[in-house]
């Protein structure tokens, strides 16, 4: 047997995810805690990070990084009230940096917490009834979930978010304890935690629940999908999809991104269950030796799909229905003014990039508090880094207008803006090896006049952009994928399918701004003028053969265009 994994002695020897974080919070002589408390402050939705921008000034002073601090709402469904979105803009202006940043997993990271604001940062969070326990760590994520009330099944899949979430949280009380109470509600010695174990998960797990026709939270991109099959107002039944997931690393072939396998379906009622038993399994099977091969898409490809669901049946006791029939339009959300079958008006802003601040002509923090002052229906995040203002009254709508344009809001972004995300990157993320979320703005400042040009002005195409090859923005997914190899430098894939069913391929290696524009101005120029009725562009290039289908996760590697495979 290879041996185990550092993270998993540090969390064995834990004390149920409590380390020595209490004692390092205290400890003034340093902005940072002990390395192996690192590892552990994930569980309780916490990341320490440096700003990178200030790395070789501090370097040349001999000061140590500007150490600062990431936490991140378990907000399952992305649902918020009013209330509380207040409180966390309160946070962000007092504790953070003076930003919010919703995420591509319907929740909300504030960025730039030194260590003393921790505490009373998480307090403020507890205060209004959220927590971070478990956004991050090897553990189940954040359960996201199509956001949009129009559906009449919406309540429901809302509802069984928040129960998958709540099932499958931590039982440990070392958040409580560490960061609102001070004092054990348990000895540790008396914890148990029977769905994930003393040494929690392999890796981090996550779940989607999908209401077709939409596929916003790219179901087929997580460990566990469920698809909604909606009949006569209630969820008959859902489908279930297992094994998906993104990330991978630049050269080392055996790290690829995986589109999920659809096993068959479940009742309402069957959904605790499977997420419990699909979690043991992967508790149970999953690598512990090596964290690049930990996810639950290794452990399918190791084991097997049909060993893999045989043992699911068998810790269920009872087999899984045939999937059902269903069918997926788009990815990405639709943005702006939507009716509900209540007649309900709900409006999804679009964020760019997921940001929310205070800059000059654009004040969308201030404008959203002033909104969330006087709104009285509810605010979900979309698993796109969007915002859905949702229940706004007939009333209440020239007032809301009218708040975000007196905030510089604009209301008419391009289309390819509107389908583009980027992920965090610099200068928070300690992985990044190129710029995103502060680049893509200006990339699309270029494609959007070479689109124009082409007379695509008006045509959907999603673009997905991220810092480096972990896949934070379900790159792989998008038509047009951009992954940094280093700074300025970005891989191009193309051809992930616009509703998020198939995966895309790599088209060229190492471009830089220039390159990608040449890259991307023959192609548009092609697809405007030879594309069949309808035709989207990721199945416009793989039907003139730009690049071959990615026909499966495992794949992805494979069928690469001849000069790539030869460099
Ligand atoms: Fe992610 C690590 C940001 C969604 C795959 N991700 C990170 C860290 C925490 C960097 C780190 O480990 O030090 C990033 C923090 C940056 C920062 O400064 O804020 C980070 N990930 C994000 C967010 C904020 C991107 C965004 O711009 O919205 C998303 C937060 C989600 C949330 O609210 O929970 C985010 N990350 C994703 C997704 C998309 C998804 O889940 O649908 C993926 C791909 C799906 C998947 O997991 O396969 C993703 N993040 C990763 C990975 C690669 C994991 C892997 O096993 O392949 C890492 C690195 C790791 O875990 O070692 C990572
Ligand atoms: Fe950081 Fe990479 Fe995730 Fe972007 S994709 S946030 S650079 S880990």
């Amino acid at each position: 047997m290879p041996p185990l994994s550092r993270n998993e002695t540090i969390k064995g020897e834990s004390r149920f995810l409590r380390g020595t974080i209490s004692r390092g919070l205290e400890n003034v002589v340093t902005g940072a805690l002990a390395e192996d408390d690192t590892q552990l402050t994930k569980f309780h939705g916490i990341y320490q990070q440096d700003d990178r921008d200030l790395r070789p000034e501090r370097a040349r002073k001999r000061m140590e990084k500007a150490y600062i601090f990431m936490a991140r709402l378990r907000v399952p469904g992305g649902a918020l009230t009013p209330r509380q979105w207040l409180a966390m803009t309160d946070l962000a202006r007092t504790r953070a940096n003076g930003t919010l940043r919703l995420t591509t997993r319907q929740t909300i990271q504030l960025h730039g917490i030194i260590k003393s604001n921790l505490r009373p940062t998480i307090q403020g969070i507890h205060a209004v009834l959220l927590d971070t326990m478990a956004a991050c760590g090897d553990d189940n994520r954040n359960v996201i979930a199509t956001p949009f009330p129009t559906s009449p099944v919406h309540a429901e899949v809302l509802a069984t978010a928040r129960a998958i979430s709540a099932h499958l949280r931590p039982r440990s009380h070392a958040w409580h304890e560490i960061f609102i109470d001070g004092t054990p509600l348990t000895p540790p010695e008396q914890e148990e935690e029977p769905i994930l174990g003393r040494t929690y998960l392999p890796r981090k797990f996550k779940i989607a629940i999908a209401i077709p026709p939409l596929n916003d939270v790219d179901v087929f991109a997580h460990e566990l999908g469920l698809i909604a099959i909606a009949g006569e107002g209630r969820i008959a039944a859902y489908n279930v999809v297992v094994g998906g997931g993104m990330g991978m690393t630049h050269g080392e072939p055996d790290t690829f991104p995986r589109t999920g396998d659809l096993i068959g379906s479940i009742t309402p009622g069957q959904v605790l269950a499977l997420a419990e038993q699909v979690v043991t399994v992967q508790r149970d099977w999953g690598d512990r030796s090596d964290r690049k091969h930990a996810r639950l898409k290794y452990t399918i490809e190791r084991y097997g799909l049909d060993p893999f669901k045989a043992e699911l049946e068998r810790r269920l006791g009872f087999s899984l229905a045939p999937a059902r029939p269903y069918h997926f339009t788009r990815s990405g959300d639709p943005t702006g003014w939507l009716v509900g079958q209540d007649g309900n008006a709900h409006y999804c802003l679009f964020v760019e990039n997921g940001r929310i601040s205070d800059r000059p002509g654009r004040a969308l923090l201030s404008g959203l508090a002033e909104i969330a002052s006087f709104h009285e229906g509810r605010f979900f995040i979309t698993p796109n880094q969007n915002l859905l203002i949702a229940d706004v009254s007939p009333s209440q709508r020239p007032r809301l207008e009218a708040t975000l344009s007196a905030h510089g809001f604009d209301h008419g972004p391009s289309v390819l803006r509107r389908n583009a995300m980027a992920c965090v990157a610099l200068p928070t993320c300690g992985l990044a090896l190129a710029e995103s979320e502060r680049y893509l703005p200006t990339l699309l400042d270029a494609l959007e006049e070479i689109a124009a040009s082409a007379g695509l002005a008006k045509d959907e195409i999603t673009i997905r952009m991220t810092g480096c090859p972990n896949g934070c923005a379900r790159p792989y997914l998008a038509e047009i994928g951009l992954v940094g190899v280093r700074p300025g430098i970005y891989n191009l894939y193309l051809g992930g399918a616009f509703d998020g069913t198939r995966l895309s391929k790599l088209y060229r290696r190492e471009l830089s701004h220039d390159g990608i524009l040449g890259a991307l101005r023959p192609l548009f120029a092609t697809y405007s003028a030879d594309r069949r009725p309808g035709e989207r562009f990721s199945d416009f290039v793989i039907r003139t053969f730009v690049v071959r289908p990615t026909t499966a996760g495992n794949r992805f590697h494979e069928d690469l265009s001849p000069d790539l495979a030869a460099a």
